[in-house]
């Protein structure tokens, strides 16, 4: 492959457009900020604003237009890191230009079988030679590490992962991105986003006792649906906020994803100063607040002291019920822990919760600590025994039940889980009923083995337990493996499991082929690609491939393999919010790889619309949403003169030969949006350009 080097990178986002270079251009720290027009004509500006105007390089800082902003930090995991990794060392740059950059390995923790462990060593000597923190297994789950060492308020931070937003609760603009958009950032590029419209979430009142955090954010997702969201940001304000602690804001803004926002964001304040200060990090505090006269796309007001227990019923995260409604239903199994809910603070609640009680011999109790240190605050604080006692099965610290490579409960189970996504079959077993709950809401089920309103938790004579956070945090750095000097020469390590990423075509004048699969609203990227048992296929992109669409029609792979190899398209049509969830590109990757070369839907999803044109895959929506009634699955449809189409900015028409139709179909893409299509993706652009 072409070898890219640093100055073509930064070519290719553009780096030097709008900024004024302090001393020299590669060194992205020292840019000054921009001069935003809220700034310029003194209006009071959101903490979305404040924050994303010191980091845009490139474009107006105007809503719904596409700007590229500088990323101080960067995340990956090790299910999307692989690839990320591979894609990073294409593009030939010696180390990451990021200011820091973290390869957690909490996915793929359950090693049957040699794929995981070579995945892990091969990310462990990337992260030695590019200079990246490696934090490995058993460390925990990315987003909880990240918010207790690294996070800091004001900076960006794109992570491989869609709930990076977790970090919004310290006050960054965190973002969920594909692994090749990280891993331009990693190499000193912009990342693209369209500049968002702000919607505050305005929190009056106080949390009553036994609602949590989860119930807020539960609340939003009823409110906001998990749909029709792109876009924005969610922006919290108000007295509330200041009645919530850093773990439960991350609660909340980890939870945003599922509505499809961009990011969500809290105020940095005293609360933020005292959390960094247990976590020995004060100096990493500044205060972060919006401007008194701020103005907001949209403010909606919610009084936590209104709030009751909510939970999210199968097999959405939108689909919102009161615990009350849901009250005696049995209940199979309980799981706690997940980037949502794994803190010190719901641990402790919940250990104060089963003192002294034995769970249910109905329910399977699992719990899995967010991070190493908070098993071991835990541990010390005593809460460890209480949960330990009352019979759970101590799992890892990793995302382990929540991504469903382990825990998988019983055919036609119940199951009360404190993570955040329940899609139809996620879980691992296809018949299960997925119910996202509170810690509370859940160590009530685990002591009755039914539904219960934690409230009522008090007729029973258990008081409810308010939990300070520790003033300093057990501390213990050895599970990471911080870049040393000199690194450069380390040799990196490529087991079996480790394939090169498949390298796409440029997109055709004229694609003409098959529905391939016509799929209905809300089709989530578990529903594209499972995760779970099969996630260990991450790096064989060939291998992975035959689990696309397994969940809604495991015959895809083979027809979509004949209509490849016949010499025709795949085309995929869907409804509305198509490729919801992850940031899982290999829901891009994998279809590339089967030779999909068009995704017709009513609307699509942020980071997934943005990995189909990474992956040379040309997103298109419905002009007129009925036209979608009008296809079926195995028509045949045709696009022809797509280059002159792009270029020209003209409408595309697309032929329905079996049905004799025309319909059109819109593309929202930028110029550099389409100049990658016509590349063939990311990487084929950046190698033209490296030319
Ligand atoms: C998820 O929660 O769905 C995951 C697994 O963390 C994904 C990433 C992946 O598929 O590797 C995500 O949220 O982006
Ligand atoms: Fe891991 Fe689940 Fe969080 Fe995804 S949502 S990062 S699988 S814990």
């Amino acid at each position: 492959m072409t070898k890219i080097n640093q100055k073509n990178i930064l070519i290719i986002s553009r780096l030097f457009i709008c900024l004024i270079p302090c001393k020299s251009l590669l060194n992205a720290s020292r840019y000054f900020a921009i001069i935003t027009y809220n700034e310029m004509i003194n209006m009071g500006m959101a903490i979305t604003e404040k924050i994303l105007s010191k980091h845009v390089t490139e474009g107006k800082p105007k809503k719904g237009s596409e700007v590229g902003i500088k990323i101080d930090q960067t995340l990956t995991q090790d299910a999307t890191g692989t690839m990320a990794y591979l894609q990073f060392e294409a593009m030939g740059i010696s180390k990451v230009k990021t200011e820091l950059s973290v390869s957690y390995v909490d996915h793929n923790t359950v090693q049957i079988g040699f794929e995981n462990a070579d995945d892990h060593k091969y990310l462990q000597s990337v992260a030695e030679k590019y200079g990246i923190v490696y934090s490995r297994a058993g460390n925990g789950i990315c987003h909880q590490v990240h918010l207790e060492r690294f996070g800091k308020p004001g900076k960006t931070l794109l992570g491989s992962d869609s709930h990076t937003p977790t970090g919004g609760g310290i006050g960054m603009i965190a973002i969920g991105a594909g692994g090749l958009d990280v891993a331009v950032a990693m190499a000193g590029g912009a990342f693209y986003l369209t500049y968002p419209k702000v919607i505050k979430i305005n929190l009056t009142g106080k949390l009553r006792p036994w609602v949590a955090a989860k119930d807020i954010i539960l609340k939003i997702l009823d409110i906001f649906t998990t749909k029709g969201n792109v876009g924005c940001v969610f922006e919290y304000g108000g007295e509330g906020v200041k009645t919530l602690s850093v773990p439960e804001r991350a609660t909340i803004t980890n939870m945003g994803a599922e509505c499809g926002v961009t990011t969500s964001v809290f105020p940095s304040d005293e609360i933020t100063k005292e959390f960094l200060k247990a976590q020995g990090r004060e100096k990493d505090w500044i205060e972060l607040k919006a401007d008194d006269d701020a103005e907001y796309d949209k403010v909606v007001d919610i009084n936590l002291s209104e709030l009751e227990p909510l939970a999210a019923t199968p097999h959405s995260p939108g689909n919102i019920k009161t615990v009350r409604e849901l009250e005696g239903m049995d209940v199979d199994q309980v799981c706690l822990g997940s980037c949502t809910n794994s803190s010190y603070k719901d641990l402790m609640t919940v250990a104060h919760i089963l003192k002294g009680k034995k769970n249910n011999t109905n329910v399977s109790f699992v719990v899995a600590p967010g991070s190493k240190q908070v098993l071991e605050n835990i541990i010390k604080d005593g809460g460890f025994t209480d949960i330990v006692s009352s019979g759970a099965r101590i799992a890892e610290s990793a995302c382990g039940f929540c991504i469903g490579n382990s825990q998988s409960p019983k055919t036609d189970a119940v199951s009360l889980r404190t993570s955040n996504r329940n899609f139809l079959s996620r879980s691992g077993t296809k018949s299960a009923q997925i119910y996202l709950v509170s810690p509370e809401t859940a160590a009530a089920a685990v002591i009755t083995g039914k539904f219960t309103d934690p409230r009522d938790l008090e007729k029973i004579g258990i008081k409810y337990p308010s939990i300070d956070m520790p003033a300093q945090f057990y501390l213990d750095d050895s599970m990471f493996i911080f870049p040393k000097e000199n690194s450069g020469k380390v040799k990196i390590y490529r087991g079996p499991n480790i394939g090169d990423p498949p390298a796409s075509d440029p997109i055709p004048d004229t694609i003409a082929g098959e529905v391939t699969i016509k799929v209905e609203d809300k089709i989530t990227t578990d529903h594209i690609i499972p995760a779970g048992s099969k996630m260990k296929y991450r790096s064989n992109v060939p291998k992975y491939s035959e689990f696309l669409f397994e969940v809604v029609d495991p015959t895809f792979h083979d027809r979509a393999e004949k209509i490849r190899d016949s010499g025709k398209h795949n085309i995929i049509v869907a409804g509305l919010s198509y490729g919801q969830g992850s940031s899982r590109e290999h829901a891009a990757l994998c279809p590339m790889y089967m030779g999909v070369k068009a995704v017709i839907a009513k609307s699509l999803e942020r980071i997934h619309k943005a990995n189909l044109i990474n992956f040379g895959i040309i997103p298109l929506t419905f002009k007129n949403e009925k036209d979608y009634d009008s296809i079926d699955q195995a028509d045949e449809l045709e696009i022809t003169n797509i280059k002159e189409i792009l270029e020209a900015g003209k409408t595309v028409v697309v032929r329905n030969k079996t049905k004799g139709l025309e319909f059109k179909v819109d593309y929202d893409l930028s110029d550099r949006q389409k100049m990658i299509l016509l590349a063939g993706g990311t990487l084929a652009y950046m190698k033209k350009q490296a030319k």
